[in-house]
């Protein structure tokens, strides 16, 4: 590939709901521009974008990609991105190194919730965007209907700057409504009658738009004199580069129709990395925020945005030079973990292939192997100016299992795959949970969560089950009791001599335990309160309703007796825990049970069913917002009741819902649920017995 200059560049992402084409579209781009000489297709596996194992297996994306093609003069970054919900992490991370998006909408479903969301994240990045109605061959397509959807949901700056010539089968061609020619195969022809009408109709409406944009152009308008094509295309660019205007676009990937028109839109229409407002980042040094520039000979600054294991070459990290240049064989400076990097070979990525490059320049995007400690969302730059652009806001983990291995073989080996894995995916969280001895992988859905299981197993050759987590429940008591207990044996020559008064009281949620003596009289000799301690603090880690941890108890020593040969640290060890036993089980002993606290977020005519499930799952509403068509409501539920919440919401909801959930506190268990776990408990000892 030539060196093309920062403003030859067009960082251009490709965001959908999932299935209305994505894959296939850049694959045609990639195709049209010859950058590849065969076009592969989604449905055969063999598409430039979804070559991961796991991607061919279910035909769709779960990885961005990044897929460049050369076109006019231009080198257009495009980055295909998972249009499916679970993997909306790759989304993020997509977006944020973009200047520009491509939102591909099918022409026979219309806008769907993933359009939406879509809308939503390139509106939060404030990028101008283009959209392609794809698959206009299809049965059910409908280009005028797809138009009113998109003007209805995102306003009537979505214009038509094409028009189709028929549809479905008989799809042949476009109508440009900037020259006004029909065109078909790449062949100019004349508009056909039947057009002409609808033709002049959305001309019309195409040209009053970019004229209101443009104090000159309007006066021109105004006056009745016709615009150049010249000025409507730069008036055009305007009005996308400022988010005024949504040209809209059609055609078919898979017939390969309409994508060399889609590439002269991104590259006419579309900014590059100078056209985009200026950025600020850290300057970690002098502890202030500066203004950098998308220019080649500026400081460096690079985010890096994502981080793969690559079979061949290693780890294998994805950035894009925001400002200055990067060379290949130098020395780059890692602002956010403060150390140094070795930039081995730069690569140029396209799907799986690497091809070596000398350096990248401002706006560029590209990769580098091995290096030691950088992850995405750190910023590579010069030691002498240390910049840290922004991180990439990822979200946060909406669903957990328990990842169980099926074999000790597996157990050796399943820490370290979950953490290499989850390096690659900053959606992905891993934890062992102390209190339920399990091993937690969260993220935003089954989907995600299963493919981990799939990628371990191929990956690294471990064989896991994944099921839902155990409650981790604790125990405590509700009154303050006494315990009294004498351990006394009689075997031969040496006896066993301990005897203990204990007070147990309960403490305040979330204080924990503790342990004091309050001996008068040397009752009980100070040389054996360690050994009262250990036992009261081992009869803590098992309560005695369902063995589950003992929290917010304070124990007191505060009588007892001793036998001057007989008394042991191991008999008053023994004493204290079998009075332990006593006082927890004579304590009017209660379950607790972790609560969550949610805040969720969906449109306003899904309230009352979200309202009704929150009910049925033991949830208090703490509040309700409306937010502009939104209700944003804030809960407390039960974590046994919302572990598989994020399936639930997004069926309520069909996946226009968002929710955050982190733990809260713990509280008592209600009675007849109590008793419930308590009896799944013993079911469970008894399997395992
Ligand atoms: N008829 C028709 N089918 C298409 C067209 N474009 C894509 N498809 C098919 O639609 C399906 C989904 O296409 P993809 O390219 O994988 O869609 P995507 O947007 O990348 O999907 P995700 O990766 O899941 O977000 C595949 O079976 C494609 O062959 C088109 O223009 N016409
Ligand atoms: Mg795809």
């Amino acid at each position: 590939m030539p060196q093309y200059t920062t403003e030859q560049i067009r960082n251009v992402v490709l965001l959908s709901h999932s299935g209305a084409g994505k894959t296939a579209l850049s694959e045609a781009m990639l195709y049209s521009t010859g950058a590849i000489t065969r076009l592969g297709k989604v449905d055969q596996g063999n598409t430039t974008s979804d070559y991961d194992p796991d991607e061919v297996k279910r035909k769709s994306s779960i990885y961005l990609s990044l897929v460049p093609c050369e076109w006019q003069g231009m080198k257009v970054n495009l980055i295909d991105t998972p249009g499916y919900a679970d993997f909306i992490g790759e989304l993020m991370a997509a977006v944020r190194v973009a200047d520009a998006a491509v939102i591909v909408v099918c022409a026979a479903s219309g806008v769907e919730v993933g359009t939406e969301l879509a809308w939503g994240y390139a509106d939060e990045r404030k990028i101008p965007r283009l959209v392609f109605v794809n698959k206009i061959d299809r049965e059910n397509a409908d280009f005028f209907k797809v138009l009113e959807e998109l003007q209805e949901h995102f306003g009537k700056m979505c214009l038509p700057i094409e028009l189709p010539i028929g549809a479905q089968q008989n799809f042949t061609g476009v109508v440009d409504l900037i020259t006004m020619k029909a065109y078909s195969q790449d062949q100019e022809g004349e508009i056909p009658d039947s057009l002409r009408g609808r033709a002049e109709e959305f001309r019309d409406k195409l040209v009053e738009a970019v004229a209101e944009t443009d104090d000159d152009l309007i006066a021109k308008y105004l006056e009745g004199e016709a615009l150049t094509e010249e000025e409507i295309r730069r008036g055009l660019r305007v009005a996308t580069l400022s988010g005024h205007m949504v040209p809209v676009l059609v055609g078919s990937a898979l017939e390969n129709l309409g994508t060399t028109r889609l590439l002269d839109s991104i590259s006419h229409y579309l900014p590059s990395p100078k056209d985009r407002d200026s950025i600020s980042a850290t300057n970690t040094q002098l502890k202030q925020d500066e203004t950098i520039d998308p220019d080649s000979t500026a400081p460096l600054a690079a985010l890096v945005f994502k981080t793969s294991a690559d079979p061949y070459v290693g780890k294998l990290t994805y950035f894009r030079v925001f400002s200055g240049t990067i060379n290949s064989d130098s020395i780059a400076w890692n602002a956010t973990r403060n150390s140094q990097e070795r930039i081995a070979q730069l690569f140029m990525i396209r799907g799986k292939v690497q091809e070596p490059i000398p350096y990248l320049i401002a706006g560029d995007i590209g990769a580098v192997a091995k290096l030691a400690e950088t992850s995405t969302g750190d910023t590579l730059c010069g030691r002498d100016h240390p910049l840290a652009l922004p991180a990439i806001a990822f979200p946060l983990p909406t669903m957990s299992v328990a990842v169980h291995p099926k074999t000790k073989a597996d157990l050796d080996k399943l820490g370290s795959s979950l953490t290499r894995i989850a390096e690659e995916d900053p959606s992905l969280q891993v934890r062992r949970d102390a209190d339920t001895a399990e091993t937690i992988l969260s993220g935003m859905g089954e989907a995600q969560l299963e493919v981990v299981a799939e990628k371990m197993r191929r990956k690294f050759g471990v064989d896991v089950l994944i099921e839902i987590p155990k409650i981790p429940y604790k125990e405590t008591i509700t009154s303050q009791v006494r315990a009294e207990y004498k351990h006394k044996k009689q075997t031969g020559g040496h006896g066993q001599y301990g005897h203990v008064f204990l007070e147990l009281e309960p403490l305040p949620r979330g204080t924990g335990s503790e342990f004091s003596s309050r001996i008068v009289g040397g009752s009980v000799p100070k040389n054996y309160f360690p050994a009262v301690e250990k036992g009261v603090m081992e009869a803590l880690h098992e309560g005695v309703l369902a063995k589950h941890p003992v929290v917010d108890v304070k124990v007191t020593l505060y009588d007892g007796t001793y036998h001057a040969v007989d008394s042991s640290e191991m008999a008053f060890k023994v004493a204290s825990s079998h009075a332990m036993k006593k006082g927890l089980s004579e304590g009017d002993p209660v379950l607790l049970e972790p609560i969550m606290s949610m805040r969720i977020t969906v449109p306003e005519s899904f309230t009352g069913d979200i309202m009704g499930d929150l009910n049925s799952k033991r949830a208090k509403v703490m509040g309700m917002t409306p937010q502009g068509g939104w209700s944003v409501i804030e809960a407390r539920a039960p974590l046994a009741e919302v572990q598989r919440y994020a399936i639930d919401m997004r069926s309520i909801t069909q996946g226009k819902g968002s929710f955050q959930m982190e733990f809260s506190h713990y509280e008592e268990v209600p009675a007849h649920i109590t008793q419930r776990i308590a009896a799944e408990g013993e079911k469970e000892k008894g399997a395992k017995d």
